[in-house]
């Protein structure tokens, strides 16, 4: 059993054999003093030695092999690529840039942390998305909207922390690709809203400082109100000239101060948020104000698409939250400036187990877009159930939207390999906090680098990144690796099977969000409902029902909108389907979901049993801060099979066919 630093995640940079040779740096076309040449060299010094047992000296010893790192300028090389190639030698990297440079050295460690020598090391890669980047929900107060793995390690009592774990956590982000990070909440409150203004400068700038030399931008959440929280003004109409040019005064002192600034992350007219529809104006009114302000500084602004009514009535069967994002912003196509994204959710909904890939997502063909994923376990376990959710965000890159002959997936389409335009790509509500481990759960890290690593590398499949981040992080014989690996495949399915059937999502506890309360929802405000009766359940969303299905390009809306042809996984999105409708399976709707529920708290019950057969082969305390969560997972697992199960049999009344106990 290896030890494991926790505080390390997967750069724990076990012992992978033990070299004989000694290492120098040879840098041709790169500088030493740059920030972020430097930090890759010194990444490089510290992890070989614990590696390979190997020192870099830059002096010749004569005892011992000589090798060396090779660094070269190859502006033959894509932005941010490298290649890297070992010899008898040593190692050859080639980049175009400082940040291949960096990603080029995490990549040979990687490649040693997984098995390879270092003589074997060889990959050339670039990355797929131009922007790669994690938000988080974090608070001023130091709390965590959605977080679930402690405070905040960037603020605390309303001022900015900065130290060695924000260092470490520079180090984790680059090593996985990620170029940019959002670290404040979207709802931008209290004295978030004055992060642009001098009270906070100073230390923005040692964060920003502390990011560029691990080649990431910094960004943060924007409160669209500024003029008037922060401002004084009356009115915050995007279109209002005194409006415009106080955002011109106050972007021009933010980036006097914070040069190099990636740009902004705004949620308006969303869940109470402040927004452009106040004043009459668009989407992309304020958008593109925000926009042309700040383009002299090279800045972006990132405009979620999050935009719904969230004070439904449950009665009106017409209105379909799933339809809000298409309808507010697909007339708009076309009318974004050029250094404004618009940033999608996965979904239509919010980030449930299942959800069909969000129609806006290759609907616009004309605008910058990225997909938001939430790595971040609101819907998903909390960071106590096991859920490792590469497989649904492969799912979701993997999508053919239809919107081209060819390159049509949403990989392509964010990527900007559709319509070859320059900014777009992956962000991720990332699950960290100040907890010693990081993410609550030690497997949890699984999602936050897997999601790195996919949006550097939309290719990878989701075993391929499971067993990266495996011997990296633990290091464990074949046998484990495999069992752990294979638990973290099956589990996001096996929490679909305990929690909400067939892409119906929600019945979750109110707020909290974790458990079950299946009406928890159904007669609130959110549009979230299932529609439940005697009958059947599920919503109708064909072109009789809502007519969301029909926000698909043709193919995909033929295929949602009959129920014969509909991915089972996604009927009762889809459909209101009766309890007696026979499944491809031969099953009926209504026993299906009670074996789903039997059959996923089973498998809760086996990814305990096989966390505790490879007890010998992880350190001590990692089984036992994981094992009192697969605890937890038990009881949520049985709560969600007899409640969702006792609900469907007495709105049915129709009994499991195996007699099973349902209450
Ligand atoms: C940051 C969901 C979450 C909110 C979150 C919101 C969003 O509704 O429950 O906590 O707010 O999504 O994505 O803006």
């Amino acid at each position: 059993m290896g030890t494991t630093d926790w505080t390390q995640l997967w750069l724990n940079y076990h012992r992978a054999y033990e070299g004989e040779g000694t290492w120098n740096i040879a840098l041709e076309g790169f500088e030493s003093s740059d920030a972020v040449v430097s930090n890759a060299i010194c990444e490089f010094k510290k992890a070989v030695v614990l590696l390979i047992g190997e020192q870099v000296t830059n002096t010749a010893d004569s005892s011992s092999r000589s090798l060396t790192l090779k660094i070269t300028n190859d502006a033959e090389i894509p932005a941010e690529g490298y290649a890297i190639e070992g010899g008898s030698d040593g190692i050859a990297l080639k980049a175009s840039d400082a940040n291949g440079v960096l990603y080029g050295v995490f990549a040979i460690l990687r490649q040693i942390s997984c098995g390879r020598r270092a003589d074997e090391v060889k990959e050339t890669a670039s990355p797929s998305n131009p922007l790669r980047m994690m938000n988080h929900w974090d608070n001023m107060d130091g709390s965590i909207e959605r977080g679930y793995s402690g405070e905040s390690f960037f603020f605390e009592n309303e001022e900015i922390v900065t130290g060695a774990r924000t260092r470490d956590y520079a180090r984790f982000m680059a090593s996985i690709g990620i170029n940019g990070v959002v670290i404040n909440n979207v709802n931008v409150k209290g004295a978030a809203s004055y992060l642009i203004t001098d009270r906070y400068f100073d230390k923005l700038k040692e964060l920003s400082k502390i990011f560029e030399g691990y080649g990431i931008k910094l960004y943060m959440s924007l409160n669209f109100a500024s003029p008037i929280e922060i401002g004084g003004m009356e009115t915050c109409d995007p279109l209002d000239k005194e409006v415009i040019s106080w955002w011109e005064k106050k972007i021009k002192e933010v980036y006097d101060n914070l040069p190099n600034l990636g740009g902004f992350l705004v949620k308006a007219d969303s869940e109470g948020r402040p927004g452009p529809f106040t004043y009459g104006r668009t989407q992309a009114d304020g958008a593109n104000m925000l926009g042309d302000v700040i383009a002299p500084y090279g800045g972006i602004i990132i405009w979620r698409c999050f935009v719904y009514n969230c004070t439904q009535d449950w009665r009106d069967t017409k209105t379909d939250r799933a339809r809000a994002g298409y309808d507010y912003f697909k007339d708009l196509d076309g009318a974004y400036h050029g250094n404004v994204i618009l940033q999608i959710k996965n979904g239509p909904m919010d980030f449930q187990i299942r959800e069909p890939v969000s129609p806006l997502l290759g609907g616009l063909t004309k605008t910058n877009q990225m997909l938001e994923v939430q790595v971040a376990q609101e819907y998903t376990g909390h960071q106590i159930d096991l859920c490792y959710l590469i497989p649904l965000f492969k799912e979701v890159l993997d999508f053919h939207t239809h919107c081209a002959q060819e390159k049509d997936t949403v990989a392509d389409v964010v990527s900007g390999r559709t319509m070859g335009n320059r900014l777009g790509g992956m962000a991720a509500v990332i699950n960290t906090g100040n907890d010693m481990n990081w993410t609550g759960d030690d497997l949890a890290a699984a999602n936050t680098y897997g999601f790195g690593r996919l949006s550097f590398n939309t290719d990878l499949t989701a075993e391929e990144i499971a067993r990266e981040w495996i011997r990296q992080t633990l290091s464990l014989p074949q046998k484990e690796e495999d069992i752990l690996c294979n638990m973290l495949l099956k589990s996001r399915e096996i929490y679909e099977r305990y929690t909400s059937p067939l892409g119906i999502g929600w019945m979750v506890t109110p707020n909290g969000h974790y458990g079950p309360s299946v009406d928890g929802y159904e007669y609130s405000r959110w549009g979230t409902y299932h529609r439940a009766d005697h009958l059947g359940i599920g919503v109708d969303r064909t072109d009789k029902g809502t007519g969301y299905a029909q926000q698909y390009y043709p193919e995909n809306a033929k295929l949602y909108n009959d129920p014969k042809t509909c991915p089972e996984e996604l009927l009762l999105f889809f459909h209101h389907i009766p309890y007696t409708w026979e499944l491809k399976s031969g099953k009926t709707l209504i026993q299906h979901i009670y074996d789903s529920h039997f059959q996923g708290e089973e498998e809760a019950r086996g990814l305990a049993s096989d966390w505790e057969s490879i007890k010998s082969a992880v350190p001590e305390d990692v089984y036992a801060r994981v094992k009192e969560r697969f605890d937890l997972q038990l009881d949520n697992a049985r709560e969600w099979r007899d409640q969702v199960n006792s609900y469907f049999f007495r709105k049915s009344g129709i009994p499991d066919e195996k007699g099973r106990t349902i209450y």
